[in-house]
């Protein structure tokens, strides 16, 4: 039985096979490059929660294998919430993680520290091939820094620094980020969730 991760993002690979392994979940993950069959999904969904299912459902029927997506953001307070489900391409092309970074700091510029709250939140969705389906939430609560620090992790994590920490994300261990972070809060409640679909 084989679990596929509907990604196309590397570092969610990464971290994702960490934290499943270390929640018993020691299966093969298949990246959804490993099916160019498969068509890119639209992420039409208003919510984290409802990109997540829609790249899980569109994975695991087109595999007929159970699935896992992730949809993930950071949402800063001052801001109403954005760049929310935004922020991979919240400069304009998907994915250019330091363009997206750069231009969050330059409308933030003005923002004193006590007023920058943010907090990363991630929906971890399951998709089995019959329909059924599961979704779960996490969050990573902080502050952010006005410049940049740190080369770890990936996106926004060199200016989140979580609440109870000196540093940002991008300076913790994969291991320190992956026990706080909105991504293992999620897929830690989500694999219970996995293991009862795999049969495990
Ligand atoms: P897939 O849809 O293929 O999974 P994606 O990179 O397009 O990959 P999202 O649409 O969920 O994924 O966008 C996530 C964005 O949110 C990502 O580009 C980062 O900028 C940000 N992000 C998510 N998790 C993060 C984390 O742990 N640390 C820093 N930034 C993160
Ligand atoms: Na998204």
């Amino acid at each position: 039985q084989r679990l596929i991760l509907a990604t196309r993002n590397a570092h969610k690979v990464t971290e994702l096979e960490a934290i499943l392994a270390d929640a018993g979940i020691d299966l093969e993950l298949v990246g959804a490059d490993a099916y160019p069959e498969v068509p890119d999904v639209k992420e039409t969904g208003v919510t984290f929660a409802e990109n997540a299912l829609l790249k899980a459902h569109a994975l695991a029927q087109a595999t007929k294998l159970p699935a896992v997506a992730d949809d993930s953001g950071l949402c800063v307070d001052v801001l109403g919430g954005a760049p929310g489900i935004f922020s991979a391409r919240w400069a304009g092309r998907h994915g250019d993680d330091r363009a997206n970074l750069e231009l969050l700091l330059a409308q933030l510029s003005d923002i004193d520290t006590p007023h920058r709250a943010a907090h990363f939140e991630c929906a971890a969705a399951l998709a089995l091939p019959d329909g059924t389906e599961r979704v779960v939430a996490g969050q990573l609560r902080g502050t952010l820094r006005h410049a940049p620090a740190g080369s770890g992790g990936f996106g926004y994590d060199p200016i989140l620094q979580p609440d109870g920490e000196t540093r940002t994300c991008a300076e913790l261990s994969a291991e320190e980020k992956n026990a706080i972070s909105h991504r293992g809060k999620a897929f830690r409640a989500l694999a219970p969730l996995v293991r009862e679909a795999l049969g495990l």
